[in-house]
């Protein structure tokens, strides 16, 4: 069997980090890493390729060698998904699909001819049995969640790593917290299920082989759900299987209960992790309620995210405006927040319902889901009815995206950041494209950016106050000027339109 492994493109995004990586010479952030887990999965005997359409385009010859296509996707994948499929049926090409597209939304596929749905692990081998039976059926489903601990190393040798920012890696899957927008419990649980410290290293190892030095993201739903195992197993083992590498930079999702463990954080950044993203959604008690982000009420989440600073791991923070209980004051509180915290990489979404939530379940109850889940959170619209009206919502909204992506707010937050951040253990080497990416945004941003001015200050202001920290200032001033166009093209300036996907809800 020929098996074509397809990855349909993604929009431009705040998440795509489209206008970045050009400084950076690779054309997408990360490999598809449910694909390649899909390939480990398949029949050893199987030729299999894959082809990600963010980083080449499909050939009708790639068509023609396979003999099943199998695709996968998150809901902001829609609309390749949808011509790729019908690319596929037009060349009598079977199609197998699965991943959180069509496992969120399997009645929008019914043209797909097999929906191999949630963990492959589980559905998949049913699949293939029946298939080699000759009777496979339209659509696999699984009941339990299966033990990652049996699940193989990712298919690395299908993808050419030069062509990405990042690798990535997955520890655990599931979250012992309850979000009601969120719905990781649902998909993979409550109890994190988490592979062993050898197989952790074992894809390391492997990827290192590759001759990877840059960043590696560990994709977790929440990298310290069980912090006993990885104090005890994982973060050891990280610490030692980086004496003797160069570079490889980590970082990883966590909820912020993280600042609670100094120990904690001190092992992550020996094990060389520099980042962390943390939902920290809005600065309001009584929104956090609603949501039910209870682990994020009693504290001072300002001083937690300057304690993680401190310790060295960089916050990028996820913020949600247009709950029930929000009222016209959160936009400027929102503000204020991001400002004071420093937390440079700002997710801020207006509130959506994504299709399997509790949210989307409550909404549709309240006759409140307006129309189809867009699939990015951060495109300036949502599929809600706000309780405080669409306009004065988006409106707001707007506020604050054009506050904190300015240049000046921008910039204003880097040096925050830079003054409190400990410099990090592990770094990457100086390599010829790091070189070439320092030139590109010297000019680019220094030059010709709308940014110059406040560029230049940063550089000043860290050459002479922070000079270990030039490499972050580079890095962040180039992820700004992605931020600053993605609002200016598709937040600000030209709001999209009204979606046009099918209201079927
Ligand atoms: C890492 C991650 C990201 C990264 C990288 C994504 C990437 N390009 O790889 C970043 C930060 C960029 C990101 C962004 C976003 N993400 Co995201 N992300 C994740 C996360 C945490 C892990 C994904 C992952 O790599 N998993 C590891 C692999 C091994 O798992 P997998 O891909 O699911 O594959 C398994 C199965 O799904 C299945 N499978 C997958 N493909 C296929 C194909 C076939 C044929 C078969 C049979 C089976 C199969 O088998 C695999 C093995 O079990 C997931 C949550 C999660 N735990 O999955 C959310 C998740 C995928 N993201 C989600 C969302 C909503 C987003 C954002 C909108 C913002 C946000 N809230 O996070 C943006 C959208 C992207 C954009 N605008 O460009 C949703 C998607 C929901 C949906 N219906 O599409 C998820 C599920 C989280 C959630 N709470 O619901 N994300």
């Amino acid at each position: 069997m020929n098996i074509l492994l397809l990855y349909p493109k993604f929009p431009d995004t705040f998440w795509s980090f489209t206008y970045a990586l050009s400084f950076i010479g690779k054309k997408a952030a990360f490999p598809p890493l449910g694909l390649l887990t899909v390939a480990a999965l398949l029949p050893a005997g199987w030729a299999r390729r894959l082809v990600d359409l963010n980083v080449d385009s499909l050939t009708d010859k790639d068509l023609s060698w396979a003999d099943m296509a199998f695709i996968s996707g998150m809901a902001v994948q829609r609309n390749s998904a949808r011509e790729i499929i019908a690319r596929c049926a037009a060349l009598n090409l079977k199609v197998v699909a699965g991943g959180p597209l069509f496992t969120a939304e399997p009645d929008q596929f019914g043209d797909v001819d097999h929906l191999v749905l949630d963990e492959a692990e589980v559905t998949l081998p049913a699949f293939l049995s029946d298939l080699q039976d000759g009777h496979p059926q339209k659509i696999y489903r699984a009941s339990n969640f299966c033990d990652i601990g049996d699940t193989p190393a990712p298919s690395w040798d299908l993808v050419n790593t030069r062509r990405y920012a990042s690798m990535n890696i997955q520890f655990s899957r599931g979250c012992p917290f309850n979000c009601e927008f969120c719905n990781v419990t649902e998909l993979f649980g409550h109890r994190p299920r988490m592979k062993t410290p050898e197989q952790i290293i074992a894809e390391l190892d492997h990827i290192y082989a590759t001759g990877w030095r840059s960043s590696i993201f560990f994709v977790d739903d929440n990298f310290i759900g069980n912090k006993g195992y990885l104090k005890t197993y994982l973060l050891p083992a990280l610490i030692e299987w980086h004496q003797n590498k160069t570079g490889c930079v980590f970082l990883t999702e966590a909820s912020i209960n993280i600042a609670d463990d100094t120990n904690l954080m001190d092992m992550m950044v020996k094990a060389g992790f520099d980042s962390v993203f943390i939902g920290i959604e809005s600065p309001d008690e009584v929104s956090l309620a609603e949501c039910r982000k209870t682990h994020n009420t009693h504290r001072d989440l300002l001083t937690d995210v300057k304690r993680i600073h401190r310790s060295g791991l960089q916050v990028m923070g996820g913020f949600i405006v247009g709950f029930d209980n929000d009222t016209p004051s959160i936009f400027q509180r929102q503000i204020d927040f991001i400002q004071k915290s420093g937390i440079v990489t700002a997710m801020v979404g207006m509130l959506q319902a994504p299709p399997g939530t509790r949210l989307f379940e409550r909404l549709m109850q309240e006759r409140r889901v307006a129309k189809a889940f867009s699939g990015d959170n951060v495109d300036g619209t949502t599929n809600i009815v706000p309780r405080m009206g669409i306009d004065r919502l988006t409106a707001g909204y707007q506020s604050i995206m054009k506050n904190i992506y300015s240049p000046k707010g921008y910039y204003q937050r880097v040096v925050t950041l830079l003054k409190e951040l400990k410099a990090p253990e592990v770094t990457q080497p100086l390599s010829f494209q790091r070189f070439l990416s320092l030139f590109r945004s010297a000019f680019r941003i220094g030059f010709i950016g709308k940014e110059r001015l406040q560029y230049w200050q940063l550089m000043i202001w860290t050459l002479i106050r922070k000079r270990s920290m030039m490499p972050v200032a580079i890095t962040l001033s180039i992820y700004g000027y992605h931020y600053r166009k993605i609002c200016e093209l598709y937040i600000l300036n030209e709001p999209k339109e009204e979606s046009d996907l099918p209201l079927s809800y």
